[in-house]
């Protein structure tokens, strides 16, 4: 009716379009990383609240299915002996030990058979917290053409961090799954410096609401 209700319903209706809607299509695919046991409630290294990001997380796998597009998984995958445990002089009490019930995927976590398992930590003598720390993962995107990817998972502030700082450098678009991640604040702030610091490279804060 006045003008200023034009000018704040107008131009909020046409930039509601372009950036609260994703629409998939080729060249996605989504990246879910390290929804093991060890990271969740229960877990030796658990994630508070880090159960929470898997209803989100099955409903982002099912619209990729859907369409069928690339899911992958990350997964921490160390040797007994891994340089990041705390009685190798590492900041972490053991984890993910390959092959071990802590290294599962977690159970409600509903992973396509299609699903790309991408390993990492598996060198004892480095803590790699990408997944581009596995060579194959870029060869992998590279080859399903991938140029979005929309990443979600545990920790916010050590693997997704990592993990989204090497795909913008590589540049990739990134959608961060902000419905999907959670931290393990060590210091209280790192989650919440974690989402800043990869939203000020570049990353796209998204939720599930939003994909169509
Ligand atoms: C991670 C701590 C130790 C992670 C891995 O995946 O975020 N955090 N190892
Ligand atoms: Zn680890």
């Amino acid at each position: 009716m006045t003008q200023s209700t034009k000018r704040d319903v107008s131009p909020m209706t046409s930039k509601r379009k372009s950036t609260d809607q994703i629409e998939l299509g080729k060249g996605d695919a989504l990246l879910v990383i390290d929804i093991q046991n060890d990271f969740l409630p229960g877990g030796s290294l658990a994630v508070p609240e880090g159960d929470q990001v898997i209803p989100a997380l099955n409903g982002y796998i099912d619209q990729f299915s859907n369409r069928q597009l690339p899911v992958f998984a990350t997964r921490d995958w160390h040797s007994s002996n891994h340089c990041s445990f705390i009685r190798q002089g590492g900041p972490w009490p053991e984890h993910c030990i390959a092959d071990s019930k802590g290294a599962e995927f977690a159970a409600d976590l509903h992973l396509p058979v299609s699903i790309h398992v991408i390993s990492k930590g598996t060198d004892a003598e480095q803590d790699s917290y990408s997944g581009f720390a596995n060579r194959t993962f870029k060869e992998q995107l590279d080859n399903a053409g991938v140029s979005r990817l929309f990443i979600g998972g545990l920790a916010t502030d050590y693997c997704v961090l990592n993990t989204v700082r090497d795909a913008l450098n590589f540049h990739y678009k990134v959608l961060l799954l902000t419905d999907a991640i959670r931290a393990v604040n060590v210091r209280r702030q790192d989650g919440e410096n974690a989402i800043n610091e990869m939203i000020q490279k570049g990353a796209i804060p998204i939720t599930l609401t939003m994909i169509r």
